[in-house]
């Protein structure tokens, strides 16, 4: 079962419901996914077990980015050994804060989108028009409720300049924060349906002209640091009302000098979560064009 966030055939609203593969059942009295956030994870679960049809069919329904109200997308960095190592090869002048913020006790955690800004399954994705190195990371997103507990989990892609990023640390907000950034969905997967989200594995796909250009795979298993640590650092000293994404890291990072490309298709699995596939295009104006 996923939660997802669609375009209601009823209505031609933002709705919000529970996908069983088969339909989409509308959940009555409720359209955002914030308002499930506010909910603890048992009471999520109370709230979905008696859910029925009659719904739309699955496939035919436009999934939207599970994302809305005032719930924010953050990240950690520096979580898995090949990100580490892709990050000191591409630094200019600073290798050694990657080497040091793996092993430190305190994770890298970053701000990286406001809801608005999230691009869905299906839709676009941008490089910067001012660089010239740019992959997806392909991270397991948690979702966190207004309490920090993960209620589900998602698929995020960190979209980011390497260039920007290589050339000094200090402009990680250029490289990771702007419009076209941030993809998650195509839904959330419940915390209780995941039998062990550290043995899950990771796809990447990146299709050019409808040729594979660049694929890898990668599991959870992987990851240096344990869930509840990341989750429980962002909400040290921080309140989120709406609840949050909180994206774990990449493992998958193509070599240099490999780089997205306008046209590109990005296709992210994660076992048990889901699969997200976007577009990509290139600068600002591309990505505000209306579709
Ligand atoms: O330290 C920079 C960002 C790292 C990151 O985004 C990742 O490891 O996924
Ligand atoms: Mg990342």
């Amino acid at each position: 079962m996923h939660i997802v966030r669609f375009v209601s055939p009823l209505t031609d609203a933002p709705a919000v419901g529970v996908d069983d593969g088969e339909q989409v059942v509308e959940l009555a009295g409720v359209t955002t996914v914030a308002e499930l956030l506010r909910l603890p994870v048992e009471g999520l679960r109370e709230r979905l077990a008696g859910v029925d049809g009659p719904g739309h069919p699955s496939a035919s329904v436009r999934r939207l980015a599970p994302v809305d109200g005032l719930m924010e997308v953050w990240a950690a960095g520096v979580t898995y050994r090949r990100s580490r190592e892709a990050r000191v090869l591409e630094s200019e002048r600073a290798a050694d804060v990657y080497e040091l913020v793996y092993d430190a006790e305190r994770p890298e955690l970053f701000f990286k989108s406001v809801a608005w800004k999230v691009s869905g399954d299906g839709g676009r994705i941008a490089v910067r028009s001012d660089s010239e190195i740019d992959v997806p990371e392909p991270e397991l997103g948690l979702v966190l409720n207004t309490a920090g507990e993960i209620a589900g989990y998602t698929v995020v892609d960190d979209v980011s300049s390497r260039t920007i990023e290589g050339v000094n640390p200090l402009y990680l907000p250029q490289a990771k924060i702007y419009l076209g950034a941030c993809a998650v969905g195509p839904a959330i997967r419940p915390v209780w349906e995941v039998s062990d989200p550290y043995a899950l594995d990771i796809t990447l796909t990146i299709a050019r002209g409808g040729e594979t250009v660049w694929d890898g795979k990668a599991s959870t298993s992987g990851l240096h640091r344990r869930l509840d640590e990341l989750a429980g650092y962002l909400f040290r000293a921080d309140s989120f009302p709406d609840g949050a994404v909180l994206a774990t890291g990449t493992s998958l990072v193509p070599d240099l000098p490999f780089t997205l490309q306008d046209g590109d298709a990005v296709t992210i699995g994660i076992a048990e979560v889901g699969t997200l596939t976007t577009t990509v295009v290139r600068g600002l104006e591309a990505m505000r064009r209306p579709v």
